[in-house]
């Protein structure tokens, strides 16, 4: 059957012309420099490729012309994208006078459809998709279904891209539907691996049917031992995203305040509310992509809310006027807040990308916020009094806080060092070499002070579980006696006053057991060093190790095994094994010997070392720690899982 020109079928229809479609350049230098186009071949590159399909579906229900979007990890290690909307352009290209434009879009690098020009959605970003050539280059096969003007269409391309033959109208589309549907399969010769995690795809399509407001998005894993199927839509869009991410804590109070404002060609929607907590949540995006770095639009919000608040708390005689405005980070403190805004050409900036640097997204956000913050302070004076009471308070705590830091200062100047008693210290002042063992309890802590190399490892036992920082401020922070021996071990002060090059020790091992009080503590421990000591995780410092769960005797030497995992690992390679495992005690229990065992080896160099220099990058265990708390996790992942380092021994 042949097939019409795009002109031929598109009477009246003002959306697109094969016409529109904008040619750069080949296939080719996508194989040969994928980074160049996904980041990186390492699994952020392999989820991109799903990330380049699903934007084009969302794009159209941009564009109001889809309403769902169904996303499946098929069985054989595809993926399959499919929407309702109108179906890629099936039409002949003009200049390509033997392709239609759906052919071109998979083809050709950089061809796309035009936005910004006539029919598309006019603050979409950029070419509508550009990436799908891409995912075709990089992937052994691609599926390209189209369901338009009454017909199905299937193309299919092999090895790169190549096509096996043309698009091919195969019968009718179901019951008259519109829609593409694309599987892939990612190329193995190009990635280090080519499997999926669902948790990743599944949080993604969360935040994209947060951000799309009304619009379906249903997930599936057809592999085997999957995970149940999953369908987000949010009819109140960005307002239930904030609810979704204060569930979990304390609300100040239940509404969540909410406005948006369009421009020609820009448009901001925010929502924000507040937590009983003490830390400032902002998640910002343009065009649907986050931007962890912030830029204009969070300057913009941040600008206007600081002002918005003293305003406000001026006028009502809150804050009298001779009192110093609220800084903004009181203002933050507790804040849940959400920034999305749409506009052409978006400049995403930074090493990372993360950062938007569109100049006049800034006065607009300001604007907006200045003129609907405002409003909605006047219109929920219970809800804004409370805003400006938790600023109060926030802004008492700042300054004692600081006089609790400058007397924390004050008393390590007059005790020499200022360590803490219950350190015991290695002999070696060379931070290079120096390893610092945090352990749980005193008893772990005395049987790891007989095992440890005395030159460079030293040990600071912690008693119980430390002070949760998640939920206390600085100043109560700093009188709990576990934190100022951590703060004074490290050396190297705390919060905005840390300073990396003076660490006392480049490792900061905390070693805990296996079990729920281990994995506890170890969260704990994670977050203060997270929230307090950001430049010690960031730089690579902290380490996590385990001791192992089980020994057993291969001829006269003792193995010793991390989990059951290992042990199931162990037996499978040596089938005929024959002597009995022991189970390990936690660490508080295990005497001198064992421990000995396990965290050095006999020419005294320790495995934890060994550890540390074949130590990956793990972020389910980082899941595990960081258990549900979502938020803390994906901050954690995002900004620092390539440098921290987690320890199997
Ligand atoms: C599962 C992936 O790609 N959907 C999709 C893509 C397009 C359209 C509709 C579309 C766009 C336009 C007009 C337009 C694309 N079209 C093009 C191009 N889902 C998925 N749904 N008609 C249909 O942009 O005006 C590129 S993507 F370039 F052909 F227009």
């Amino acid at each position: 059957m042949a097939l019409k020109t795009e002109k031929e079928r598109n009477v009246g229809e003002p959306t697109y012309d094969a016409g529109d479609i904008t040619v750069l350049e080949g296939l080719d230098p996508v194989r040969k420099r994928p980074g160049m186009y996904i980041g990186s071949t390492g699994p952020t590159g392999l989820h991109h490729l799903v990330w380049e399909i699903v934007d084009n579906a969302v794009d159209e229900a941009m564009a109001g012309h889809c309403d769902r979007i169904e996303v499946t990890l098929l069985a054989d290690g595809g993926v399959k994208v499919a929407d309702n909307g109108r179906g890629i352009p099936t039409g002949i290209h003009p200049k390509y006078k033997d392709k239609t434009a759906a052919e071109v879009v998979y083809t050709v690098l950089h061809a796309g459809g035009k936005f910004g020009e006539g029919g598309g959605y006019k603050v979409s970003g950029g070419l509508h998709g550009v990436g799908s050539s891409v995912v075709n280059a990089l992937s052994t096969r691609l599926l390209l279904e189209i369901d338009r003007d009454g017909d199905h269409h299937v193309m299919e391309f092999i090895d790169g891209g190549n096509p096996t033959g043309k698009l091919l109208v195969t019968g009718p589309s179901p019951k008259g539907s519109t829609g593409t549907t694309v599987s892939f399969w990612p190329d193995p010769s190009i990635f280090e691996e080519i499997e999926f995690r669902a948790q990743t795809v599944v949080e993604r399509l969360q935040v994209m049917a947060f951000l799309n407001k009304g619009l379906e998005i249903h997930f599936e894993d057809d592999r085997p031992d999957a995970k149940p199927a999953q369908t987000f839509k949010y009819k109140d869009g960005i307002v239930d995203y904030v609810r979704h991410l204060n569930a979990a804590k304390e609300a100040l109070f239940r509404k969540v305040c909410y406005f948006e404002q369009k421009e020609e060609t820009m448009e901001v929607d925010i929502a924000l509310q507040w937590n009983a907590g003490f830390y400032e949540s902002i998640h910002s995006f343009a065009n649907g992509i986050s931007t962890i770095d912030g830029g204009m639009h969070e300057e913009g919000f941040k600008k206007s809310l600081t002002n918005v608040a003293n305003k406000y708390a001026k006028a009502k005689g809150t804050l009298k006027e001779k009192d110093d405005n609220l800084l903004g980070e009181d203002i933050r403190e507790g804040i849940t807040a959400i920034i999305s805004v749409r506009l052409q050409d978006p400049q995403f900036e930074g090493q990372t990308k993360g950062k938007l640097g569109n100049v006049p997204v800034r006065s607009l956000v300001e604007r907006a916020t200045n003129e609907k913050l405002s409003e909605w302070f006047e219109e929920n004076p219970r809800e804004a009094n409370q805003i400006i009471q938790k600023g109060l308070l926030a802004a008492r705590a700042r300054v004692a806080a600081r006089s609790a830091r400058d007397l924390t200062r004050r008393k390590s100047a007059l005790d020499g060092a200022g360590l803490p008693g219950k350190l015991v210290d290695c002999s070696s002042k060379e931070p290079r070499e120096s390893e610092l063992f945090i352990v749980e309890g005193n008893s772990a802590g005395g049987s790891a002070k007989d095992a440890r190399n005395p030159k460079t490892q030293a040990i600071l036992p912690i008693r119980g579980k430390i002070l949760n920082v998640e939920r206390a401020r600085i100043d109560k922070m700093l009188k709990n006696t576990e934190i100022q021996a951590l703060i004074s071990a490290i050396g190297a002060g705390l919060a905005e006053d840390f300073d990396v090059t003076k660490i006392r020790y480049h490792k900061v091992i905390i070693l805990a057991d296996a079990d729920v009080d281990g994995s506890h503590i170890r969260t704990l421990l994670l977050t203060f060093f997270f929230r307090q000591m950001k430049p010690l995780v960031e730089g690579g410092f902290v380490y996590v190790a385990q001791p192992p769960l089980y020994s057993t005797l291969v001829g006269k030497e003792k193995v010793y095994l991390k989990d059951d995992h290992a042990k199931a690992a162990f037996l499978a390679e040596h089938p005929n094994h024959k002597a009995d495992f022991q189970r390990l005690k936690g660490l508080g229990e295990m005497d001198f010997g064992e421990l000995k065992d396990t965290t050095m080896d006999p020419g005294q160099r320790s495995l934890l070392q060994v550890a540390v220099e074949q130590a990956s990058v793990a972020d389910e265990v980082c899941s595990v720690l960081m258990g549900e708390d979502v938020e803390l996790r994906r901050n954690f992942i995002q900004t620092n899982a390539k440098d921290v380092r987690f320890l199997d021994i």
